[in-house]
């Protein structure tokens, strides 16, 4: 029995053996010794023009397919097996209806699954102003222009844009979006390539619950999905169990799995009718994917473009293992050349508070915070967008006494300092440095809560225009107020690199502190 899957159990529903296909495809789980079918979609009726249930336990080499005998098949299959690894071949070709049917094979659970996908002009009928429908490119072509791409772009920025740009061209999507996880899963579009008719999405933020952890699994080892129609309904596959294995057929890898009924109603919500996601991988973990929409009709994307689309994200995650480190080299560098900076005025002027405040360059430049409060000998100095007076006063009180060590962070003050809360806006995250605890004289940085820095997907503001029986619960919109829940009196979270530069920083100022006191003394002796 599947658990049953509602809104508070998401993450747990068993998306990768469904029991059902989409309806574009027909699917076949054969023995892949005796190729007896063992389980079979319950469309298959209207190619074999008999019952599902009585394909069940007979041979393939019985079957007629639409006239193909399936001895065709059995043959395909044949060839296909006595290779490594026979979905390294995909797709075979096989012509039904007139048409060549693209055949999809593969190995898992110990089963042989053999999924028929038809050609991309059969099912993008609706769609009569695309005329654009198999824009599969040769792998050379397409290693080409990709590689030319990586290696022309100015900024990890720059490649993304590119890179929707190239994928909506190739798959005629009314959307292409680069949508990148943060530490705490919630997601951002970072890149965008769509239609001129359709609002942004670029730069909204979405919560960690709208692709729960299941799925986040499933897209590391599955990386292409499709969504041809969130309008028709989905096909049983038939039986729901086969050699006695107490659970449906295991579709991972399967390209007509159905996806979670609950992801549909989000997507008719969202007014999607058709959409393709792919997996981007750094160092082995999901680090975004491409999320492709189209809105007034279905779409079917073949296989060869899927396989196209799929090798440029391949592309595209190797480029990320070095563009990334590329990019957080280059910020520690900023940092550290700030850094360096910072110390030089403060020589120069033989002045810390002067050093770190009354430069261009003051110590707001040390990290991404956009306020900052320095207590230096009895004076207090505010930076850019900083708490009042009376509260950095009571923060440094509390903060003594919380922290022992001579560096405090948090990117949740007012969960841990109530009086925050009114504040929270400008001071949601604080990073300290202890300069002196017999002086008092501490430095600080803060940063907004996020909730006031990020956008959401979708205007909270926006009236929801819905017929009675369409349900919203699963909008952008209600999940915008889960969001605003989990992001309330959280800032962005302070980077390693942050911290250790504040170190630093301290570290420099300790010294010019003793050398300025040692020069005192020595004066007056
Ligand atoms: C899957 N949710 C997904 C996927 C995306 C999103 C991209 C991948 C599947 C796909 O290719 O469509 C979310 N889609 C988005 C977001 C944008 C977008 C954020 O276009 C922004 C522009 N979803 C919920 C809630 C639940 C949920 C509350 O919002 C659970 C209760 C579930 N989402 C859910 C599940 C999947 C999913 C189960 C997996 C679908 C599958 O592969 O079977």
């Amino acid at each position: 029995m599947q658990p049953t899957v509602d809104l508070t159990n998401c993450d747990r529903e068993p998306i990768q053996w469904p029991g059902y296909i989409q309806s574009h495809g027909y699917l076949l789980a054969l023995d892949p010794t005796t190729l007896t079918i063992w389980q079979a979609s319950e469309n298959c009726q209207e190619l074999t023009g008999i019952p599902t249930e009585a394909l069940i336990g007979q041979p393939l080499h019985t079957l007629t397919l639409h006239h193909v005998p399936g001895q065709e098949l059995v043959d395909l299959l044949t060839v296909a097996l006595r290779q490594d690894d026979p979905a390294a071949f995909n797709p075979y070709r096989l012509k039904l209806k007139n048409q060549h049917w693209y055949v999809v094979i593969h190995l898992h659970d110990d089963a042989l699954i053999l999924e028929l996908e038809p050609p991309a002009d059969a099912v993008n009928i609706t769609d009569a102003d695309a005329p654009l429908l198999s824009k599969a490119l040769p792998v050379q072509v397409l290693l080409a222009q990709t590689m030319t791409d990586i290696q022309r772009s100015s900024s990890l920025a720059d490649l993304l844009e590119k890179t929707a740009h190239k994928v909506k061209e190739l798959t005629g999507y009314d959307r292409v979006m680069i949508y990148r996880f943060g530490d705490d899963w919630h997601g951002e579009v970072v890149a965008e390539a769509r239609e001129s008719f359709l609002e942004p999405f670029l730069h909204m933020h979405y919560p960690a619950s709208d692709i729960p952890r299941q799925a986040r699994e499933l897209y590391k080892v599955n990386l292409v999905r499709i969504i041809v129609d969130t309008y028709k309904p989905r096909v049983p596959i038939y039986p729901v169990q086969y050699a006695d294995r107490g659970r449906p057929l295991d579709l991972t890898h399967a390209g007509l799995r159905a996806v979670s009924p609950i992801h549909i109603e989000y997507l008719q919500n969202m007014g999607v009718r058709s959409s393709m996601s792919l997996s981007l991988i750094y160092r082995g973990e999901l680090w975004g994917l491409i999320s492709c929409h189209h809105y007034a009709t279905a779409r079917l994307v073949d296989y060869p473009t899927r396989a196209s689309v799929k090798l440029i994200s391949q592309l595209l995650s190797t480029a990320l293992e070095i563009r990334k480190d590329d990019e957080d080299e280059a910020f520690a560098q900023t940092l550290h050349q700030r850094e360096q900076h910072i110390h030089q005025q403060m020589l120069a002027d033989w002045d810390v508070a002067q050093g770190l405040t009354r430069h261009p360059l003051t110590a707001l430049g040390l990290n991404t915070a956009t306020g900052g409060a320095l207590l230096f000998e009895n004076q207090l100095i505010r930076l850019g967008q900083a708490p009042e007076e009376a509260d950095i006063y009571s923060l440094i009180e509390w903060l003594k006494t919380t922290s022992p060590d001579v560096v405090f962070q948090t990117d949740q003050l007012p969960n841990l300092f109530t009086p925050a809360e009114r504040y929270r806006a400008l001071a949601s995250g604080v990073l300290m440095i202890v300069l002196s605890r017999e002086m008092n004289e501490y430095l600080l940085w803060f940063k907004p809560e996020q909730k006031q820095t990020q956008y959401w997907g979708g205007n909270p503001e926006k009236p929801v225009v819905r017929d009675e029986a369409g349900s919203e619960r699963l909008s952008p919109r209600k999940s915008f107020d889960k969001w605003e829940q989990l992001v309330r009196n959280r800032s962005d979270p302070w980077r390693q690199v942050e911290v250790a530069t504040a170190l630093k920083l301290r570290e420099n100022i300790l010294q010019l502190v003793t050398q300025k006191a040692n020069q005192i003394r020595a004066l007056n002796e």
